[in-house]
């Protein structure tokens, strides 16, 4: 009987236990500790020695993982190929993304060390922040247990992933939807204080900003009679790059907010962050503080950004490639 009441008393406490870990089941820093120790040292030995090579991979990576968690969550659905539907990675804002080959080389790494333990979402999670890391970019916390998706859309990345021609009301939605405040907008864009964009994504602003052959106002004009000169110098350009925070396109500094507040933001979403008085004032503190205080707040900004509508416990799967869902 006392044996009979035991084994009905541990039933009761396993079915508790399963309803807790998949109605709670959440990040924690070291996910992996037991089930894969070497996994979070893999991908960081290997963001070490590759980076280098190839320096400009870090903005792609901070930039495909925010693509990853803007449409269906950080679940890696920016990393899969095309199926039956067109993917994310074909949308019009996937079209400058690049490192898709950089993840899935860390993925095979992983997979050699422990198959079917860790998440493509986790991969690309650790390796954007290491990577900015090794850049000597701020630091962030990456607590693990993502599972990867089983969709991917392109139209939801077209909808959900703001553009660059965005105003002010679209980015604040756009971010609202993904559980993010106007701080976290001004935070997060901060990112473009590196890396690089296309000439195409701005020739609306520098040729044709109303389809009369005009600039836009909001640019500073000086501004842009030079990267008419010497950059941007045809509305046809597709091809060359412009630095978002020029001279010092390497460094995750102040010099975004300073560009921004001259006008000088290459994006329309960029100089949105002037019209609004919260986000207006936003960047005047940011220029006031210390690049310490901007690392600090970027760091709580992404942590957020990484926990967007991640699936957890037994949701989604574990991926075997990252670029194809598992058969
Ligand atoms: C606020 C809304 C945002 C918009 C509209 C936006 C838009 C863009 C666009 C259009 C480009 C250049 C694409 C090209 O022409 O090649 C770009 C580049 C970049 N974005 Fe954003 N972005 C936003 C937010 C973010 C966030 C939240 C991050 C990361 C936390 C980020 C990180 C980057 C980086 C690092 C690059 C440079 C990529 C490279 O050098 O390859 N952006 N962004
Ligand atoms: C992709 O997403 C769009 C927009 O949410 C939806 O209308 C469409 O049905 C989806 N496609 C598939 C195959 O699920
Ligand atoms: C912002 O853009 C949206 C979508 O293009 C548009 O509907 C809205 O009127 C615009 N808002 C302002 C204030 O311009
Ligand atoms: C400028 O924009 C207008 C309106 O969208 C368009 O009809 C025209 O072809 C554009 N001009 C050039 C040179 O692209
Ligand atoms: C970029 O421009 C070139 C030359 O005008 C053209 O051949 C090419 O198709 C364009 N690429 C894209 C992606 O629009
Ligand atoms: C995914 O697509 C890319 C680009 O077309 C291709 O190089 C890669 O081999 C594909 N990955 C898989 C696992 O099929
Ligand atoms: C890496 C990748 O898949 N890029 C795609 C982005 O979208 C364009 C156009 O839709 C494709 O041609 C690229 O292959």
């Amino acid at each position: 009987m006392a044996r009979k009441l035991g084994y009905l008393r541990f039933f009761i406490v396993c079915v508790i236990a399963s309803i807790v870990a998949t109605t709670h089941a959440q990040l924690q820093l070291g996910f992996y500790a037991k089930s894969c120790p070497k996994a979070e040292k893999i991908v960081s030995d290997f963001v070490n020695e590759h980076i280098h090579n190839a320096p400009s991979l870090a903005a792609a990576l901070i930039r495909m993982h925010f693509h990853d968690c803007f449409v269906r969550g950080c679940d890696g659905s920016v990393l899969l190929n095309n199926t039956n539907q067109q993917a994310e990675k074909n949308a019009p804002p996937n079209l400058t993304v690049r490192g898709f080959d950089f993840i899935e080389r860390i993925k095979s790494l992983v997979e050699a060390a422990c198959p079917g333990v860790v998440s493509c979402a986790d991969i690309l999670t650790l390796a954007a922040r290491d990577s900015i890391v090794a850049t000597g970019g701020p630091f962030w916390q990456v607590p693990t247990g993502r599972r990867d998706g089983l969709v991917s859309n392109l139209s939801e990345s077209t909808r959900n992933i703001p553009t660059p021609f965005d105003n002010f009301t679209t980015l604040q939605t756009k971010f609202n939807n993904a559980g993010l405040d106007l701080n976290d907008l001004v935070i997060l864009s901060g990112a473009h204080t590196i890396g690089v964009s296309h000439c195409s994504t701005i020739s609306n602003r520098l040729y044709n900003f109303t389809g009369k052959l005009d600039e836009d106002p909001a640019l500073d004009s000086e501004y842009a009679q030079n990267l008419k000169k010497f950059k941007c110098k045809s509305i046809n350009d597709n091809t060359t790059l412009i630095e978002m925070d020029p001279g010092s396109r390497k460094t995750f500094d102040l010099g975004y907010y300073n560009q921004v507040v001259k006008r000088r933001g290459l994006f329309t979403s960029d100089s949105q962050l002037l019209v609004n008085s919260v986000t207006n004032s936003l960047v005047n503190q940011l220029l006031q503080g210390s690049l310490r205080n901007f690392h600090a707040q970027f760091a709580i900004s992404m942590e957020k950004m990484g926990r967007i509508n991640v699936k957890t416990g037994t949701q989604g799967e574990i991926r075997k490639q990252c670029a194809l869902v598992n058969s």
